[in-house]
């Protein structure tokens, strides 16, 4: 059973600190992004971090050449974010520098492999993904993102990387249904469904009977 990783999309600290102290004891993580990072600042983890105690994941989809995926994967660990997301398009060297710097912090590096929303298709498609997470594991990356959306495409990537790790988005708002994709990957990434709920603990706790523990 996997992990329930909190995208915590909100875009202040006053909301993002009331939403983790509600839901801390439900989820097993916190993935951030632009939205909250633009908004308050990289400090905004040392913050979430205090209160809830979780591991962080950084999703900044890293995308860049390997000297600037570096400089921004040094940037994330020194906030103390204990995962980064880079995607996997830009090639092995770039997925390499990401990784490199994750496992140095004694953190984990997750490749973007196949994206969940209905527009993905147009480019992955036609054996992309399949390419990518095996260009993932070559580089020593510890998982990949996979969508939730698609559950057939997840079984197809899970034959691929074999025991490393699928985080997978797109459950709730975008459609994806806990209950399919919960035995194939290791997190289940869920956003909108907790941190937009009148009460997200309660929504967090829908998740419980697919969560590991
Ligand atoms: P909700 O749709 O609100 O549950 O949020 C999903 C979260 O997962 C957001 O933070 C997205 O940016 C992220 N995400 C996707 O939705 N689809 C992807 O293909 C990849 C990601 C991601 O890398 O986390």
């Amino acid at each position: 059973m996997p992990d329930l990783i909190l995208a915590l999309d909100v875009r202040d600290r006053i909301s993002a600190s009331t939403i983790v102290e509600e839901t801390s004891d439900s989820i097993d993580a916190i993935k951030l992004g632009y939205p909250l990072v633009l908004a308050e600042g990289l400090g905004i983890a040392k913050l979430l971090f205090d209160i809830s105690e979780l591991p962080l994941i950084a999703d900044f989809k890293v995308a860049d050449i390997p000297n600037t995926n570096r400089l921004i994967a040094e940037q994330v660990f020194h906030a103390g974010f204990s995962s980064i997301i880079c995607h996997g398009f830009p090639g092995e060297d770039a997925i390499v520098a990401c990784t490199e710097v994750a496992h140095d912090a004694g953190g984990t590096c997750f490749v973007v492999c196949e994206m969940s929303h209905p527009g993905a298709p147009t480019f992955y498609h036609g054996g992309v993904a399949e390419q990518m997470a095996k260009l993932a594991i070559h580089a020593g990356a510890d998982g990949i993102i996979a969508p939730a959306t698609r559950p057939e495409r997840v079984e197809v990537l899970r034959a691929i990387v074999q025991d490393a790790l699928i985080y997978s988005p797109g459950i709730g708002t975008q459609g994806g249904d806990a209950a399919q994709i919960a035995d194939l990957v290791d997190g289940m990434i869920v956003g909108r469904s907790i941190y937009e709920a009148s009460d997200p603990k309660a929504a967090a706790q829908v998740y419980a009977p697919f969560r590991r523990r």
